[in-house]
């Protein structure tokens, strides 16, 4: 088989044994890879309703039939697993050495189920893998972590760690690499601490081969050739994804004081031409000629160092919690990554309390803008020390723990805290958020773009119908393949190189009938196991997961150019509708078993119904 190497690393950390098992043929070519293939191992591997913190639950590391080729942007990998913050699918993809290296170990993902009995890195080494004693890294930050083992196994390691917010199973901890890439928004880093593994340190020595060698060269040497000569290249490499603060300013979706308003008055301290002053190099993830990570020194009364800015973490730890100028945001930024912690929950999470706080609610007084309190609490949050204790379970649970009002003021979807675009006013971004796969993620559809554009005030089918085709392109297909997908995004490389390189490393003809029903398939397999692992905890799936926090829909912004807009709860049910019927699944949202069986899903049926769940 080319472009896969058609098998999986099983290691399980109780019994410290490792094998290696074949992926069929034909899961590889209906799956492709990353995303598509963690979903599939998952469904098969997982017991069904098994704690996400317990041994048991598995971690997936998957890379994809185009991660490490040479074209561009493709040193990107998934990190997958059930979710410790919303019980269901969750993931995320991180741009690292460390996805070429996997690849090079030899396999198509790496899965890791059990518990060390004492802090373990492993050490994945060409085709070994070696239980390396992590005692001493216990408690180290992310940065710390990855230095010591570079310097005790060789540079040539790429590593993948958890910080302390990992270890104390902070709900949203993610995995760092590289000082500053980071990924599994939900709760990726606290599967780990619970495994007591505190880092993977990766070296690879096997070349995945193409089926078509030549025609894989040419394209992605033209498809590099053309990322460069795009009109949007310049301004991409100064500003990377900071040029996106301006933008949601002007249109009035900056997230600001928790998801209430949708501009900021200190936007300007915090936008892409600060960043560029303050910039000192750019990082790149592997094989890419577009590089976007912006590293900054900053200087604040008290804090100094270097932090690698992204619009997400600015916009969530900026105007969403009142703080500027964008020197303090870095220190906070910085916070996150060497902890461990995802920057876009973080933000929601000090947001909400803020606003808890403001309102009476929460008794502790933490004020809008507080840079020292700000600090304070992203500590606590990390070490579950006093109120971080509360705050470290995500703005769900804290909602549920304090009801009453705190339950109007919670900004998340099934759990995960929303990313940073705000949704009064544009009703398909939101649909967007509520039936991400993952809970509120930007990464499937990126509708805001469209709707600047096209309208902000509509709830059409047109609008549904392109949700599902970013979700297709973007969480489907980019997802399993796994490139970056910011060379389409955002200088407009033409899709139709995807196709055309996927047939070239696999020599299996993908054209885009087969990528939209794979990338369906994905869909509809990562929502049968939402409604799979429901109905285990005993709760019956229903619409009311596919809904945008309440907040969008009763309290209407109350400033700048779209003062006074909220959303329709009439047109965003209608919306929600036509996504059902376009997407084969019933009222509720759960998939039609003429869905399972089109899709070659058959083999969740049994598994559904002997849960109880009802298939029309
Ligand atoms: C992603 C989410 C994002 S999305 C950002 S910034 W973004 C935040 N980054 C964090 C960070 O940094 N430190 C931290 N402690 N927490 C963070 N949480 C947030 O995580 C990222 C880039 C970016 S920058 C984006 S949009 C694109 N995302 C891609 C994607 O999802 N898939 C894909 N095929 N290509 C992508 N390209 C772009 O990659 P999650 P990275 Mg990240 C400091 O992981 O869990 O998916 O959440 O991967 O290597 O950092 O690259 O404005
Ligand atoms: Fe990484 Fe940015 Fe390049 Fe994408 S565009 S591969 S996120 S450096």
């Amino acid at each position: 088989m080319k472009g896969w190497f058609g098998k999986y690393l099983y290691i399980d950390l109780s019994s410290k044994s490792f094998k290696y098992v074949d992926i069929p043929g034909d899961v590889l070519v209906d799956y492709i890879g990353g995303r598509g293939l963690a979903a599939r191992l998952l469904w098969d591997l997982n017991p069904v309703g098994v704690n996400p913190l317990s041994p048991e639950n598995h971690l997936i590391l998957a890379v994809g039939p185009l991660t490490g080729f040479p074209l561009p942007s493709s040193g990107k990998m998934v990190l997958a697993s059930k979710s410790p913050i919303t019980g269901g699918y969750g993931d995320g993809n991180i741009g690292t050495r460390a996805a070429v290296e996997l690849r090079k170990m030899g396999v198509d993902a790496v899965v890791i189920k059990g518990k060390a009995t004492t802090p373990t890195v492993l050490h994945l080494d060409c085709g070994n893998v070696i239980f390396k004693d992590g005692r001493d890294y216990w408690g180290l930050t992310t940065v710390d972590t990855e230095e010591k083992l570079k310097k005790e196994l060789g540079k040539d390691v790429a590593v993948l760690s958890i910080g302390p917010a990992g270890e104390k199973l902070v709900k949203y901890a993610t995995v760092i690499s590289e000082f500053g890439r980071s990924a599994g928004r939900p709760g990726i880093g606290a599967v780990m601490g619970s495994k007591n593994l505190k880092a993977i340190a990766i070296h690879g020595c096997s070349e995945p081969e193409p089926a078509d060698r030549s025609e894989l060269l040419r394209l992605g040497a033209e498809a590099y050739r053309k990322v460069k000569e795009s009109p949007g290249y310049e301004f991409w490499c100064r500003q990377g994804t900071m040029a996106t603060i301006e933008w949601s300013q002007k249109n009035s979706c900056l997230p600001t004081y928790n998801f209430s308003e949708g501009v900021f008055e200190d936007w300007e301290g915090i936008d892409g031409y600060i960043m560029e002053s303050m910039k000192v190099r750019v990082k790149a993830c592997p094989n890419c000629n577009m590089p976007c990570g912006n590293v900054v020194k900053y200087v604040t009364s008290t804090d100094s160092g270097e932090a690698e800015l992204d619009y997400e973490n600015v916009a969530m730890l900026g105007s969403n919690i009142g703080l500027a100028p964008l020197n303090k945001v870095a220190h906070i930024n910085y916070l996150a990554d060497i902890y461990g912690i995802d920057t876009i929950s973080l933000g929601n999470v000090i947001g909400y309390a803020m606003e808890l706080s403001e309102k009476g609610i929460l008794s502790e007084k933490i004020e809008w803008g507080d840079y020292s309190k700000v600090k304070e609490l992203t500590r606590q949050i990390a070490y579950r020390e006093g109120i971080g204790d509360l705050l470290a379970e995500g703005v769900a649970a804290v909602s549920r723990k304090l009801g009453g009002d705190a339950l109007k003021y919670a900004v998340h979807v099934k759990g995960l805290e929303v990313s940073a675009y705000d949704c009064h006013a544009a009703p398909g971004m939101a649909l967007a958020y509520a039936t991400s796969p993952i809970g509120a993620h930007h990464k499937d559809a990126w509708m805001i773009a469209l709707e600047v554009r096209v309208g902000r005030f509509d709830y059409t089918k047109e609008k549904v119908e392109r949700v599902i085709w970013l979700q297709n392109i973007r969480g489907g297909m980019f997802e399993s393949l796994t490139t970056c997908r910011l060379p389409w995004v955002e200088v407009s490389l033409d899709l139709e190189y995807y196709p055309k390189l996927l047939t070239a490393a696999t020599g299996y003809t993908y054209n885009w009938d087969k990528i939209y029903e794979t990338a369906n398939r994905i869909y509809t397999l990562i929502r049968a196991f939402w409604v799979r692992e429901y109905a285990a905890a005993g709760l019956k799936w229903s619409y009311q997961q596919d809904l945008p926090p309440a907040k969008w829909f009763t309290q209407p912004l109350s400033k700048g150019p779209l003062k006074g807009s909220k959303l329709d709860a009439d047109g965003y049910m209608r919306m929600l509708r036509w996504y059902y019927e376009l997407r084969g699944w019933d009222e509720d949202g759960v998939p039609r078993r003429s869905t399972l069986e089109r899709l070659g899903l058959s083999y969740t049926i049994p598994v559904l119904e002997k849960l109880g769940v009802k298939l029309s």
